[in-house]
Protein backbone atom coordinates (compact mmCIF):
# COMPACT_ATOMS: atom_id res chain seq x y z
CA UNK A 1 0.00 0.00 0.00
CA UNK A 2 0.87 3.23 -1.23
CA UNK A 3 0.83 5.08 2.46
CA UNK A 4 2.36 1.96 4.42
CA UNK A 5 5.52 2.36 1.74
CA UNK A 6 5.91 5.78 2.47
CA UNK A 7 5.83 5.30 6.47
CA UNK A 8 8.28 2.20 6.26
CA UNK A 9 10.58 4.72 4.00
CA UNK A 10 10.68 7.79 6.96
CA UNK A 11 11.27 5.43 9.19
CA UNK A 12 14.07 3.78 7.77
CA UNK A 13 15.33 6.95 7.14
CA UNK A 14 14.75 8.82 10.42
CA UNK A 15 16.79 5.12 11.98
CA UNK A 16 19.28 6.72 9.94
CA UNK A 17 19.17 10.33 11.46
CA UNK A 18 17.55 11.94 8.17
CA UNK A 19 14.90 13.97 7.38
CA UNK A 20 13.61 13.77 4.06
CA UNK A 21 11.50 16.44 1.59
CA UNK A 22 8.48 15.36 0.99
CA UNK A 23 8.96 14.99 -3.01
CA UNK A 24 12.19 13.04 -1.91
CA UNK A 25 10.28 10.52 -0.08
CA UNK A 26 7.11 10.09 -2.67
CA UNK A 27 10.15 9.28 -5.14
CA UNK A 28 11.51 6.72 -3.19
CA UNK A 29 9.19 5.26 -2.26
CA UNK A 30 8.32 4.22 -5.41
CA UNK A 31 11.72 2.74 -5.25
CA UNK A 32 11.50 -0.82 -4.16
CA UNK A 33 12.46 -1.59 -1.09
CA UNK A 34 12.41 1.34 1.87
CA UNK A 35 15.77 -0.11 3.31
CA UNK A 36 17.59 -0.10 0.37
CA UNK A 37 16.20 3.36 -0.98
CA UNK A 38 16.68 4.73 2.49
CA UNK A 39 20.62 2.93 2.64
CA UNK A 40 20.85 4.90 -1.17
CA UNK A 41 19.65 7.72 0.12
CA UNK A 42 21.47 8.09 2.89
CA UNK A 43 24.41 7.76 0.80
CA UNK A 44 23.51 10.37 -1.70
CA UNK A 45 22.78 12.72 1.26
CA UNK A 46 26.30 12.44 3.29
CA UNK A 47 26.27 14.62 5.76
CA UNK A 48 23.06 16.67 5.14
CA UNK A 49 20.72 16.33 7.77
CA UNK A 50 17.84 16.14 5.31
CA UNK A 51 17.71 14.05 2.29
CA UNK A 52 16.17 16.56 -0.87
CA UNK A 53 15.17 15.39 -4.15
CA UNK A 54 18.20 16.16 -5.51
CA UNK A 55 19.59 13.12 -3.18
CA UNK A 56 16.77 11.13 -4.05
CA UNK A 57 17.56 11.18 -7.37
CA UNK A 58 20.90 10.52 -7.61
CA UNK A 59 19.74 7.68 -5.06
CA UNK A 60 17.55 6.16 -7.54
CA UNK A 61 20.22 6.44 -10.19
CA UNK A 62 22.53 4.39 -7.98
CA UNK A 63 23.37 0.41 -8.74
CA UNK A 64 21.31 -0.07 -5.14
CA UNK A 65 17.98 0.86 -6.77
CA UNK A 66 15.41 -0.77 -9.05
CA UNK A 67 13.11 1.48 -10.06
CA UNK A 68 9.06 0.62 -9.37
CA UNK A 69 7.32 -1.42 -11.37
CA UNK A 70 4.56 0.44 -13.38
CA UNK A 71 1.91 -1.59 -11.81
CA UNK A 72 2.81 -1.03 -8.38
CA UNK A 73 0.78 1.30 -6.39
CA UNK A 74 2.69 4.14 -5.50
CA UNK A 75 1.69 7.19 -3.84
CA UNK A 76 1.40 9.18 -6.67
CA UNK A 77 -1.91 7.28 -7.44
CA UNK A 78 -5.03 8.14 -6.90
CA UNK A 79 -5.88 5.77 -3.92
CA UNK A 80 -8.97 6.83 -1.34
CA UNK A 81 -6.86 7.69 1.84
CA UNK A 82 -9.05 5.75 3.75
CA UNK A 83 -7.64 2.47 2.36
CA UNK A 84 -3.81 3.98 3.54
CA UNK A 85 -2.91 2.55 6.76
CA UNK A 86 -1.42 5.80 9.25
CA UNK A 87 -3.56 8.22 8.10
CA UNK A 88 -5.58 9.67 10.01
CA UNK A 89 -9.80 9.31 9.18
CA UNK A 90 -10.71 11.78 11.22
CA UNK A 91 -11.30 15.56 10.42
CA UNK A 92 -12.89 17.91 12.25
CA UNK A 93 -13.27 21.55 10.64
CA UNK A 94 -14.57 24.25 12.87
CA UNK A 95 -17.27 25.95 12.00
CA UNK A 96 -15.88 29.55 10.69
CA UNK A 97 -16.65 33.23 10.83
CA UNK A 98 -19.63 33.77 11.75
CA UNK A 99 -19.27 37.03 13.28
CA UNK A 100 -17.72 38.94 10.44
CA UNK A 101 -18.14 42.58 10.22
CA UNK A 102 -19.21 44.49 12.81
CA UNK A 103 -21.48 41.78 14.32
CA UNK A 104 -22.75 43.52 17.70
CA UNK A 105 -23.10 40.13 19.55
CA UNK A 106 -21.75 40.73 22.85
CA UNK A 107 -17.90 39.94 22.68
CA UNK A 108 -18.38 36.89 25.13
CA UNK A 109 -20.64 35.51 22.83
CA UNK A 110 -18.95 35.37 20.16
CA UNK A 111 -17.88 31.80 20.53
CA UNK A 112 -17.31 30.45 16.42
CA UNK A 113 -16.47 27.01 17.49
CA UNK A 114 -16.04 24.37 19.89
CA UNK A 115 -13.61 22.10 19.54
CA UNK A 116 -15.62 18.45 20.06
CA UNK A 117 -13.14 17.25 21.97
CA UNK A 118 -13.17 14.60 24.95
CA UNK A 119 -15.24 12.35 22.44
CA UNK A 120 -12.61 10.77 20.31
CA UNK A 121 -15.33 8.51 18.82
CA UNK A 122 -17.82 11.14 17.59
CA UNK A 123 -16.85 13.09 14.86
CA UNK A 124 -15.64 14.50 12.28
CA UNK A 125 -16.49 17.61 10.90
CA UNK A 126 -17.80 19.17 8.49
CA UNK A 127 -16.01 20.67 5.45
CA UNK A 128 -16.61 24.29 4.61
CA UNK A 129 -16.23 23.81 0.85
CA UNK A 130 -16.60 26.75 0.02
CA UNK A 131 -13.60 28.44 1.48
CA UNK A 132 -11.66 25.27 0.52
CA UNK A 133 -9.97 25.28 -2.72
CA UNK A 134 -7.34 22.31 -2.94
CA UNK A 135 -9.49 20.27 -0.75
CA UNK A 136 -8.15 16.25 -0.74
CA UNK A 137 -10.74 14.96 1.65
CA UNK A 138 -9.33 12.28 3.64
CA UNK A 139 -11.46 9.82 5.23
CA UNK A 140 -15.10 10.02 6.34
CA UNK A 141 -16.92 12.86 7.16
CA UNK A 142 -19.60 13.30 8.72
CA UNK A 143 -21.31 16.83 10.40
CA UNK A 144 -19.31 17.62 13.52
CA UNK A 145 -20.55 17.88 16.72
CA UNK A 146 -17.55 19.61 17.09
CA UNK A 147 -19.94 22.65 15.83
CA UNK A 148 -21.20 25.36 17.77
CA UNK A 149 -23.46 23.81 20.81
CA UNK A 150 -26.95 25.33 20.32
CA UNK A 151 -27.69 27.77 22.60
CA UNK A 152 -24.11 29.70 21.97
CA UNK A 153 -25.48 33.36 21.66
CA UNK A 154 -25.22 34.13 17.22
CA UNK A 155 -22.31 31.27 16.64
CA UNK A 156 -24.62 29.09 13.84
CA UNK A 157 -23.37 26.26 13.27
CA UNK A 158 -22.77 27.05 9.66
CA UNK A 159 -19.15 24.81 9.37
CA UNK A 160 -20.10 24.17 5.62
CA UNK A 161 -21.33 21.08 4.28
CA UNK A 162 -21.03 17.43 4.60
CA UNK A 163 -17.95 15.74 2.86
CA UNK A 164 -18.34 12.85 1.11
CA UNK A 165 -16.51 10.39 1.80
CA UNK A 166 -15.70 9.22 -1.91
CA UNK A 167 -14.72 12.57 -3.21
CA UNK A 168 -12.12 12.72 -5.68
CA UNK A 169 -8.19 11.70 -4.16
CA UNK A 170 -5.56 13.80 -5.28
CA UNK A 171 -4.74 13.76 -8.64
CA UNK A 172 -0.84 12.86 -9.31
CA UNK A 173 0.08 16.53 -9.78
CA UNK A 174 -1.27 17.64 -6.36
CA UNK A 175 0.45 14.50 -4.85
CA UNK A 176 4.23 15.50 -5.42
CA UNK A 177 5.10 18.62 -4.03
CA UNK A 178 7.74 20.44 -3.13
CA UNK A 179 7.27 22.96 -0.05
CA UNK A 180 9.59 26.11 0.05
CA UNK A 181 7.67 28.24 2.19
CA UNK A 182 9.41 31.56 2.94
CA UNK A 183 10.46 32.76 6.14
CA UNK A 184 8.27 33.42 8.65
CA UNK A 185 8.97 36.76 10.12
CA UNK A 186 9.37 37.44 14.02
CA UNK A 187 8.45 40.00 16.32
CA UNK A 188 8.34 40.98 19.85
CA UNK A 189 11.16 38.06 21.02
CA UNK A 190 12.98 39.36 24.56
CA UNK A 191 15.77 36.39 23.43
CA UNK A 192 18.96 38.67 23.38
CA UNK A 193 17.15 41.53 24.24
CA UNK A 194 16.58 40.71 28.41
CA UNK A 195 17.21 43.57 30.25
CA UNK A 196 16.49 42.69 34.02
CA UNK A 197 18.15 41.00 36.16
CA UNK A 198 15.67 40.28 38.29
CA UNK A 199 15.88 43.18 40.92
CA UNK A 200 12.00 43.65 42.08
CA UNK A 201 12.69 47.24 41.65
CA UNK A 202 12.83 46.70 37.73
CA UNK A 203 9.44 46.11 37.90
CA UNK A 204 8.43 49.44 37.85
CA UNK A 205 9.64 49.94 34.80
CA UNK A 206 8.15 46.64 33.07
CA UNK A 207 4.46 48.39 34.63
CA UNK A 208 5.06 51.61 33.24
CA UNK A 209 5.67 49.95 30.22
CA UNK A 210 2.36 48.30 30.21
CA UNK A 211 0.72 51.19 31.40
CA UNK A 212 2.16 53.52 28.78
CA UNK A 213 1.45 50.64 26.06
CA UNK A 214 -2.01 49.85 27.15
CA UNK A 215 -3.26 53.60 27.85
CA UNK A 216 -1.97 54.46 24.23
CA UNK A 217 -4.89 52.08 23.17
CA UNK A 218 -7.69 53.16 25.42
CA UNK A 219 -6.53 57.19 25.12
CA UNK A 220 -8.86 57.60 22.06
CA UNK A 221 -11.67 56.87 23.85
CA UNK A 222 -11.42 58.64 26.75
CA UNK A 223 -10.15 61.43 27.59
CA UNK A 224 -8.45 60.84 31.13
CA UNK A 225 -7.04 62.94 34.06
CA UNK A 226 -4.25 61.63 35.98
CA UNK A 227 -4.77 59.83 39.47
CA UNK A 228 -3.16 63.23 40.78
CA UNK A 229 -5.50 65.40 38.97
CA UNK A 230 -8.40 63.82 39.68
CA UNK A 231 -7.65 63.87 43.51
CA UNK A 232 -7.76 67.44 43.48
CA UNK A 233 -10.99 67.69 41.38
CA UNK A 234 -14.25 69.20 42.72
CA UNK A 235 -17.06 67.09 43.84
CA UNK A 236 -19.73 66.43 41.43
CA UNK A 237 -17.22 67.10 38.76
CA UNK A 238 -17.10 64.14 35.74
CA UNK A 239 -13.36 62.80 35.28
CA UNK A 240 -12.11 60.00 33.26
CA UNK A 241 -9.15 57.88 33.86
CA UNK A 242 -6.89 55.19 32.84
CA UNK A 243 -5.40 52.73 35.51
CA UNK A 244 -3.90 48.90 36.33
CA UNK A 245 -6.55 47.17 38.92
CA UNK A 246 -4.68 47.52 42.04
CA UNK A 247 -7.66 46.37 44.16
CA UNK A 248 -10.78 45.09 43.81
CA UNK A 249 -13.48 44.94 46.88
CA UNK A 250 -16.61 44.69 47.41
CA UNK A 251 -18.70 47.40 50.14
CA UNK A 252 -21.12 46.12 52.81
CA UNK A 253 -23.85 46.80 50.65
CA UNK A 254 -22.73 44.52 47.62
CA UNK A 255 -21.05 47.47 45.20
CA UNK A 256 -17.74 46.74 43.96
CA UNK A 257 -14.45 49.51 44.33
CA UNK A 258 -11.93 49.07 42.27
CA UNK A 259 -9.09 50.83 42.74
CA UNK A 260 -6.77 52.07 39.51
CA UNK A 261 -3.57 52.85 39.50
CA UNK A 262 -1.74 55.20 37.09
CA UNK A 263 1.78 56.70 37.29
CA UNK A 264 1.14 59.32 39.57
CA UNK A 265 -0.85 57.63 42.29
CA UNK A 266 -4.13 55.71 42.89
CA UNK A 267 -7.77 56.48 42.95
CA UNK A 268 -11.09 54.47 44.22
CA UNK A 269 -13.60 53.82 42.01
CA UNK A 270 -17.12 52.75 42.48
CA UNK A 271 -19.33 50.45 40.37
CA UNK A 272 -23.01 49.78 41.82
CA UNK A 273 -24.31 46.43 41.88
CA UNK A 274 -27.05 47.34 39.58
CA UNK A 275 -25.45 48.82 36.98
CA UNK A 276 -25.23 47.13 33.85
CA UNK A 277 -21.92 46.69 33.37
CA UNK A 278 -21.46 45.51 37.03
CA UNK A 279 -21.09 41.70 35.90
CA UNK A 280 -17.31 42.68 34.02
CA UNK A 281 -16.25 42.67 37.46
CA UNK A 282 -15.98 38.89 37.80
CA UNK A 283 -14.00 39.49 34.55
CA UNK A 284 -11.89 41.75 35.93
CA UNK A 285 -7.72 40.78 37.01
CA UNK A 286 -5.64 42.48 38.99
CA UNK A 287 -2.85 44.61 37.63
CA UNK A 288 -5.04 44.63 33.80
CA UNK A 289 -5.51 48.39 32.28
CA UNK A 290 -9.10 49.71 32.67
CA UNK A 291 -10.52 52.95 31.34
CA UNK A 292 -13.79 54.56 33.86
CA UNK A 293 -15.76 57.43 33.14
CA UNK A 294 -17.72 58.85 35.87
CA UNK A 295 -18.87 61.44 38.46
CA UNK A 296 -16.64 62.22 41.26
CA UNK A 297 -18.57 61.68 44.77
CA UNK A 298 -19.72 65.18 46.58
CA UNK A 299 -16.51 64.99 48.72
CA UNK A 300 -14.11 64.14 45.74
CA UNK A 301 -13.01 61.21 47.42
CA UNK A 302 -14.59 58.37 45.12
CA UNK A 303 -15.37 58.03 41.61
CA UNK A 304 -19.19 56.15 40.26
CA UNK A 305 -18.47 54.93 37.27
CA UNK A 306 -20.68 54.70 34.19
CA UNK A 307 -19.03 53.10 31.68
CA UNK A 308 -15.51 50.94 31.96
CA UNK A 309 -13.56 50.10 28.68
CA UNK A 310 -11.26 47.33 27.79
CA UNK A 311 -8.23 47.84 25.76
CA UNK A 312 -9.69 45.13 23.69
CA UNK A 313 -9.33 44.02 20.00
CA UNK A 314 -11.68 46.52 17.92
CA UNK A 315 -14.70 45.08 16.05
CA UNK A 316 -13.27 46.22 12.59
CA UNK A 317 -10.09 44.26 12.70
CA UNK A 318 -9.74 42.51 9.43
CA UNK A 319 -7.72 39.64 9.72
CA UNK A 320 -4.96 39.38 6.88
CA UNK A 321 -4.96 36.46 4.83
CA UNK A 322 -2.14 34.34 2.73
CA UNK A 323 -2.54 34.88 -0.91
CA UNK A 324 -2.15 31.44 -1.67
CA UNK A 325 -3.47 28.50 -0.26
CA UNK A 326 -0.96 26.80 2.17
CA UNK A 327 -1.40 26.07 5.63
CA UNK A 328 0.14 25.40 8.76
CA UNK A 329 -0.29 23.03 11.94
CA UNK A 330 -0.38 24.50 15.29
CA UNK A 331 0.66 22.12 18.01
CA UNK A 332 1.95 21.82 21.64
CA UNK A 333 2.66 19.90 24.60
CA UNK A 334 4.55 17.31 23.02
CA UNK A 335 6.18 16.39 26.49
CA UNK A 336 8.55 14.12 24.84
CA UNK A 337 10.50 12.09 27.79
CA UNK A 338 7.16 11.43 29.69
CA UNK A 339 5.72 7.81 30.23
CA UNK A 340 2.51 9.17 28.96
CA UNK A 341 4.01 10.41 25.55
CA UNK A 342 1.58 9.52 22.97
CA UNK A 343 4.17 7.98 20.52
CA UNK A 344 1.73 6.13 17.81
CA UNK A 345 -0.28 9.33 17.28
CA UNK A 346 2.44 11.61 16.78
CA UNK A 347 4.25 8.86 14.01
CA UNK A 348 0.74 8.75 12.42
CA UNK A 349 1.03 12.93 12.14
CA UNK A 350 4.37 12.62 10.99
CA UNK A 351 3.39 10.38 8.51
CA UNK A 352 0.32 12.43 7.52
CA UNK A 353 2.90 15.30 6.86
CA UNK A 354 4.19 13.31 4.03
CA UNK A 355 1.02 12.56 2.14
CA UNK A 356 -0.29 14.40 -0.77
CA UNK A 357 -3.32 15.36 1.53
CA UNK A 358 -1.20 17.42 3.56
CA UNK A 359 1.02 18.91 0.84
CA UNK A 360 -0.18 22.64 1.37
CA UNK A 361 0.62 21.86 5.01
CA UNK A 362 4.15 24.48 5.02
CA UNK A 363 4.16 25.36 8.54
CA UNK A 364 4.48 23.65 11.41
CA UNK A 365 4.09 25.94 14.96
CA UNK A 366 4.46 24.29 18.16
CA UNK A 367 3.48 26.21 21.45
CA UNK A 368 5.98 24.88 24.00
CA UNK A 369 6.36 21.95 26.15
CA UNK A 370 8.55 20.25 23.67
CA UNK A 371 9.92 18.09 26.13
CA UNK A 372 8.24 16.85 29.37
CA UNK A 373 11.19 18.19 31.85
CA UNK A 374 12.56 17.43 35.11
CA UNK A 375 11.19 18.56 38.29
CA UNK A 376 8.81 20.78 37.10
CA UNK A 377 6.09 19.37 39.32
CA UNK A 378 6.13 17.20 42.34
CA UNK A 379 6.43 13.18 41.73
CA UNK A 380 7.21 13.48 38.35
CA UNK A 381 10.25 11.69 37.78
CA UNK A 382 7.88 8.60 38.43
CA UNK A 383 6.01 9.47 35.35
CA UNK A 384 9.54 9.98 33.22
CA UNK A 385 10.88 7.71 30.15
CA UNK A 386 14.02 9.25 29.69
CA UNK A 387 15.10 11.14 33.22
CA UNK A 388 18.20 13.28 31.46
CA UNK A 389 16.75 16.56 30.01
CA UNK A 390 19.25 16.64 27.46
CA UNK A 391 18.05 12.82 26.35
CA UNK A 392 14.46 14.37 26.32
CA UNK A 393 15.40 17.17 23.94
CA UNK A 394 17.36 14.26 21.60
CA UNK A 395 14.13 12.28 21.94
CA UNK A 396 12.25 15.17 21.02
CA UNK A 397 14.65 15.76 17.88
CA UNK A 398 14.10 12.30 16.63
CA UNK A 399 10.10 12.81 16.87
CA UNK A 400 11.01 16.11 14.91
CA UNK A 401 12.65 14.47 11.99
CA UNK A 402 10.22 12.47 10.97
CA UNK A 403 8.48 15.47 10.01
CA UNK A 404 8.96 16.55 6.92
CA UNK A 405 12.49 18.52 6.51
CA UNK A 406 11.34 20.90 3.70
CA UNK A 407 8.57 22.31 6.59
CA UNK A 408 9.13 25.36 8.22
CA UNK A 409 9.07 25.39 12.03
CA UNK A 410 9.12 27.40 14.58
CA UNK A 411 9.19 26.63 18.33
CA UNK A 412 8.67 28.79 21.37
CA UNK A 413 9.36 27.36 24.74
CA UNK A 414 6.90 26.56 27.40
CA UNK A 415 6.70 25.90 31.40
CA UNK A 416 8.13 21.96 30.79
CA UNK A 417 11.24 23.36 28.64
CA UNK A 418 14.82 23.73 29.81
CA UNK A 419 14.60 27.41 29.59
CA UNK A 420 14.00 30.40 32.47
CA UNK A 421 10.50 29.82 33.98
CA UNK A 422 9.63 33.98 34.25
CA UNK A 423 7.85 35.14 31.26
CA UNK A 424 8.74 36.48 28.70
CA UNK A 425 11.21 32.75 28.65
CA UNK A 426 13.78 33.76 25.74
CA UNK A 427 14.49 31.02 23.29
CA UNK A 428 16.08 27.63 24.01
CA UNK A 429 19.64 28.28 24.24
CA UNK A 430 22.60 27.32 21.31
CA UNK A 431 22.90 24.12 23.17
CA UNK A 432 19.52 22.87 23.00
CA UNK A 433 19.04 24.57 19.58
CA UNK A 434 21.99 22.21 18.70
CA UNK A 435 20.21 19.02 19.56
CA UNK A 436 17.12 20.10 17.56
CA UNK A 437 19.49 21.06 14.71
CA UNK A 438 18.24 18.37 12.30
CA UNK A 439 15.36 20.56 11.12
CA UNK A 440 16.53 23.84 10.44
CA UNK A 441 13.53 25.28 13.15
CA UNK A 442 13.54 28.83 14.11
CA UNK A 443 13.36 29.03 17.84
CA UNK A 444 11.81 31.84 19.50
CA UNK A 445 10.78 33.28 22.70
CA UNK A 446 7.64 32.86 24.86
CA UNK A 447 5.28 35.01 23.50
CA UNK A 448 6.37 35.62 20.02
CA UNK A 449 4.45 37.73 16.60
CA UNK A 450 5.15 35.16 14.36
CA UNK A 451 4.33 36.59 10.34
CA UNK A 452 3.48 33.39 7.99
CA UNK A 453 2.06 34.35 4.73
CA UNK A 454 1.17 37.60 5.67
CA UNK A 455 -0.55 36.26 8.74
CA UNK A 456 0.49 37.05 12.60
CA UNK A 457 0.06 34.59 14.69
CA UNK A 458 0.66 35.64 18.31
CA UNK A 459 2.00 32.46 19.88
CA UNK A 460 2.16 32.23 23.93
CA UNK A 461 2.48 28.60 25.57
CA UNK A 462 -0.85 29.44 27.99
CA UNK A 463 0.68 29.48 31.56
CA UNK A 464 -1.81 32.27 32.55
CA UNK A 465 -4.51 30.19 30.91
CA UNK A 466 -4.65 28.58 34.32
CA UNK A 467 -5.24 31.25 36.35
CA UNK A 468 -7.24 32.53 34.28
CA UNK A 469 -9.64 29.72 34.47
CA UNK A 470 -9.31 29.63 37.96
CA UNK A 471 -10.44 33.55 38.11
CA UNK A 472 -13.10 34.00 35.90
CA UNK A 473 -16.74 32.64 36.04
CA UNK A 474 -16.85 29.21 34.35
CA UNK A 475 -18.97 30.83 31.78
CA UNK A 476 -16.14 33.08 30.22
CA UNK A 477 -13.22 30.57 30.95
CA UNK A 478 -13.28 27.13 31.39
CA UNK A 479 -10.31 23.95 30.63
CA UNK A 480 -13.37 22.50 28.34
CA UNK A 481 -13.21 26.13 26.30
CA UNK A 482 -9.46 27.29 26.61
CA UNK A 483 -10.45 29.55 23.95
CA UNK A 484 -12.85 31.55 25.65
CA UNK A 485 -9.85 32.36 28.17
CA UNK A 486 -8.10 33.62 25.20
CA UNK A 487 -11.01 36.06 24.45
CA UNK A 488 -10.23 37.58 27.63
CA UNK A 489 -6.43 37.74 27.52
CA UNK A 490 -7.42 39.45 24.00
CA UNK A 491 -9.95 41.64 25.66
CA UNK A 492 -7.17 42.77 28.18
CA UNK A 493 -4.83 42.87 24.98
CA UNK A 494 -2.28 41.12 27.10
CA UNK A 495 -1.27 37.62 27.94
CA UNK A 496 -0.61 37.67 31.18
CA UNK A 497 -2.21 40.23 33.36
CA UNK A 498 -1.64 39.31 37.07
CA UNK A 499 1.22 39.38 38.24
CA UNK A 500 2.03 37.70 41.42
CA UNK A 501 -0.02 34.22 41.24
CA UNK A 502 0.78 31.40 39.51
CA UNK A 503 2.51 33.14 36.31
CA UNK A 504 5.96 34.08 36.84
CA UNK A 505 7.22 37.36 35.43
CA UNK A 506 10.58 38.77 34.93
CA UNK A 507 10.98 42.17 35.12
CA UNK A 508 11.63 43.85 31.89
CA UNK A 509 12.16 47.39 30.97
CA UNK A 510 9.29 46.34 27.87
CA UNK A 511 6.64 44.45 29.04
CA UNK A 512 6.68 41.74 26.22
CA UNK A 513 3.33 40.52 27.33
CA UNK A 514 1.27 43.31 26.40
CA UNK A 515 -0.64 42.44 23.34
CA UNK A 516 0.43 45.58 20.96
CA UNK A 517 -0.67 44.62 17.44
CA UNK A 518 -3.54 43.02 17.14
CA UNK A 519 -3.07 39.61 15.74
CA UNK A 520 -4.74 37.21 13.10
CA UNK A 521 -4.58 34.29 14.93
CA UNK A 522 -3.68 33.63 18.86
CA UNK A 523 -2.11 30.55 19.55
CA UNK A 524 -1.54 29.01 22.99
CA UNK A 525 -1.14 25.56 24.66
CA UNK A 526 -0.59 24.59 28.28
CA UNK A 527 -3.31 23.32 29.53
CA UNK A 528 -3.79 19.95 27.01
CA UNK A 529 -7.19 20.57 25.46
CA UNK A 530 -8.54 21.44 22.32
CA UNK A 531 -10.89 24.83 22.16
CA UNK A 532 -10.73 26.78 18.98
CA UNK A 533 -13.11 30.12 18.12
CA UNK A 534 -12.99 33.67 16.57
CA UNK A 535 -12.94 36.92 18.95
CA UNK A 536 -13.34 39.69 16.84
CA UNK A 537 -12.65 38.28 14.07
CA UNK A 538 -9.24 36.88 15.84
CA UNK A 539 -9.03 33.48 15.63
CA UNK A 540 -7.62 32.05 19.24
CA UNK A 541 -6.72 28.31 18.95
CA UNK A 542 -5.64 26.15 21.83
CA UNK A 543 -4.25 23.36 20.35
CA UNK A 544 -4.09 20.51 22.80
CA UNK A 545 -1.23 18.15 23.08
CA UNK A 546 0.68 14.98 22.59
CA UNK A 547 0.65 13.40 26.20
CA UNK A 548 -2.33 10.96 27.29
CA UNK A 549 -3.52 11.61 30.93
CA UNK A 550 -1.15 12.10 33.26
CA UNK A 551 -1.66 10.65 37.24
CA UNK A 552 -2.53 14.50 38.23
CA UNK A 553 -4.64 15.13 35.40
CA UNK A 554 -6.25 11.74 36.26
CA UNK A 555 -6.10 12.61 40.00
CA UNK A 556 -8.00 15.88 39.12
CA UNK A 557 -10.20 14.81 36.31
CA UNK A 558 -8.10 16.84 33.13
CA UNK A 559 -9.02 14.90 31.05
CA UNK A 560 -6.44 16.02 28.06
CA UNK A 561 -7.44 16.50 24.10
CA UNK A 562 -4.19 14.54 22.56
CA UNK A 563 -3.30 13.45 18.99
CA UNK A 564 -5.64 15.96 17.43
CA UNK A 565 -3.40 18.62 15.44
CA UNK A 566 -5.19 21.60 14.05
CA UNK A 567 -4.54 22.70 10.82
CA UNK A 568 -4.92 26.23 9.60
CA UNK A 569 -5.69 27.47 6.13
CA UNK A 570 -3.46 30.78 5.69
CA UNK A 571 -5.74 31.81 2.94
CA UNK A 572 -9.03 31.82 4.82
CA UNK A 573 -8.04 31.33 8.41
CA UNK A 574 -10.01 28.37 8.56
CA UNK A 575 -9.27 25.06 10.32
CA UNK A 576 -9.22 21.67 10.23
CA UNK A 577 -8.74 19.52 13.04
CA UNK A 578 -7.09 16.24 12.06
CA UNK A 579 -7.27 13.36 15.12
CA UNK A 580 -4.44 10.96 14.79
CA UNK A 581 -5.84 8.87 17.78
O1 LIG B 1 0.18 21.51 32.30
C1 LIG B 1 -0.96 20.93 31.73
C2 LIG B 1 -2.17 21.34 32.49
O2 LIG B 1 -2.28 20.60 33.69
C3 LIG B 1 -2.16 22.79 32.94
O3 LIG B 1 -3.49 23.24 32.93
C4 LIG B 1 -1.58 22.74 34.35
C5 LIG B 1 -2.03 21.42 34.82
N1 LIG B 1 -1.09 20.66 35.63
C6 LIG B 1 -0.44 19.56 35.22
N2 LIG B 1 0.28 19.03 36.19
C7 LIG B 1 0.08 19.80 37.27
C8 LIG B 1 0.54 19.77 38.63
N3 LIG B 1 1.32 18.80 39.10
N4 LIG B 1 0.10 20.74 39.43
C9 LIG B 1 -0.70 21.71 38.99
N5 LIG B 1 -1.18 21.78 37.74
C10 LIG B 1 -0.79 20.84 36.90
P1 LIG B 1 1.64 21.45 31.69
O4 LIG B 1 2.45 22.29 32.59
O5 LIG B 1 1.57 21.99 30.31
O6 LIG B 1 2.01 20.03 31.70
FE1 LIG C 1 2.12 21.07 28.61
ZN1 LIG D 1 2.66 23.86 29.89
Amino acid sequence: MPQESHRRLVEELTSRGYNAEREAVTLLANAGEPELAAEAAAEAAGDAFVVTVEHAREALDSALLDPAPESEATPDEPTPPEASEGAPDLAEQAPTDMNAGNDPTPADELLTGEDGSGDPDVSTGAKNSENRQTESVSGVETEGSAGASAGEGGAADDGGTTADAESQPPTTADAIGDRSPPAPDIRNDVTGRSTGTGEYEEFVGTFQDRYERLSGLLRRRVNHRPAEAIQSMPGGSEAEMIGLVDDIRSTASGHWIVELEDTTGTFPCLIMKDRAFAPLVDDLLLDECLAVQGTLADDGGILFVDSLHFPDVPRTHKPNTADRHVQAALISDVHVGSQEFAQEAWDRFADWLHTPEAEAVEYLLIGGDMVEGVGVYPDQDEELDVVDIYEQYEAFSEQLKKVPGDMEIVMIPGNHDAVRLAEPQPAFTEELRDIMSAHDARFTGNPSTVTVEGVSVLMYHGVSLDEVIAELPEEKASYDHPHKAMYQLLKKRHVAPQYGGHTRVAPEEKDYLVIDEVPDVFHTGHVHKLGWGKYHNVLAVNSGCWQEQTAFQKSVNIDPDYGHAPILDLDTLDMTVRKFV
